[in-house]
């Protein structure tokens, strides 16, 4: 797939590398994370090795890299959001650690390789995923604050995104809906909690670190939350379309488990529809940056048309 993004719906291409952004901005937050936490071979060391299994096996990195864009739309500085960048990932780690095992989706295969409780083993797993979660805040703790954002509205971000009402709140929905009759309104509101919630607050963070105007933070809060459900679409979209080779993780899954997904409640062509509108809207949100949001722009529009 070619990742020179275009304005979804309009011919004009934008002179935007987001190939080579994605290239260097993976090494940059990979940096970051290595340094941000404990070696490998740090007593205990199977805890640790765990962690940086399932952190360093490949994933898109598309969380961090939009703190990263936001910082920049916002006039700040990647070095600056790094660690609420660093933290986020820790934090979607965590998710998909847990998420994979036997007690939830009981998956053997994600980010192309055998899921964390395969190799280490359940107990080694919930705790490597607690782990990567409470390592989050020590990372975000180490961000600068800014005059508009304390340690406290950083941290905060955090929590409220991960916490019962949102994050575990969209997982807790999700494992309630098996079996059951799901409507649209339903699917939505675990979308937004589920996916949602942390893509929102990967960009909000990277606008704070950028001591981001209320207006702007509020462009970045409403480019997030559609970019985040247009993501979880796709997603459901791709666990039809695609093998489990180029997925990296368990395609068909949805499907075999009749678990309610867009395409299963309004359809492939209304899901593409809607993911495609909701994309709109959040490139419409980016018009306050005058231009400085073209890596945010890239990025959306390559969560539209990724094919894994
Ligand atoms: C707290 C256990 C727990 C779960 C929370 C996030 C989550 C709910 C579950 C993980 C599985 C899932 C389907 C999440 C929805 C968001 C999503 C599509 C995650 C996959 O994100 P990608 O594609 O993954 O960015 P990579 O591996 O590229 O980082």
């Amino acid at each position: 797939m070619s990742v020179t993004a275009t304005r979804a719906g309009a011919r004009r291409p934008l002179p935007f590398d987001l190939q080579s952004y994605l290239e260097s901005r993976t090494l940059f937050i990979n940096k970051g994370l290595d340094r941000f936490l404990p070696k490998e071979t740090v007593k205990p060391a199977t805890i640790h090795k765990a962690m940086r299994y399932s952190l360093f096996a490949g994933g898109k990195r598309m969380r961090p890299a939009l703190t990263l864009a936001a910082a920049t739309a916002c006039g700040g500085t990647e070095e600056a959001a790094m660690p609420l960048a660093c933290a986020v990932e820790c934090i979607h780690t965590y998710s998909l650690i847990h998420d994979d095992l036997p007690a939830m989706d009981n998956d053997d295969f994600r980010r192309g390789k055998p899921t964390n409780h395969k190799v280490f083993g359940e107990g080694i797993a919930v705790l490597a995923g607690d782990a990567l979660l409470t390592q989050s805040f020590e990372i975000a703790a180490q961000a600068k604050g800014w005059p508009r954002y304390s340690h406290q509205d950083l941290i905060l971000e955090l929590t409220k995104a991960s916490g019962s009402l949102q994050l575990i709140a969209g997982q807790v929905a999700d494992l309630e809906a098996e079996g059951r009759k799901v409507s649209a309104a339903d699917l939505k509101y675990i979308h937004e909690r589920k996916t949602s919630a942390l893509l929102c607050c990967s960009v909000r963070l990277g606008g704070m670190s950028a001591n981001c105007t209320a207006a702007q933070l509020k462009a970045l809060t409403d480019f997030g939350y559609n970019v985040g459900l247009a993501f979880q679409i796709i997603d459901d979209i791709l666990d039809i379309t695609q093998t489990s080779e180029q997925l990296g993780k368990t395609a068909g899954k949805d499907t075999k488990a009749q678990k309610a997904t867009y395409p299963s409640i309004v359809g492939m062509e209304k899901s593409r529809k809607l993911a495609k509108e909701l994309t709109e809207r959040a490139f419409a949100s980016l018009k306050i940056f005058k231009g400085r949001a073209q890596a945010l722009e890239a990025l959306a529009h390559f969560l539209l048309v990724r094919d894994k």
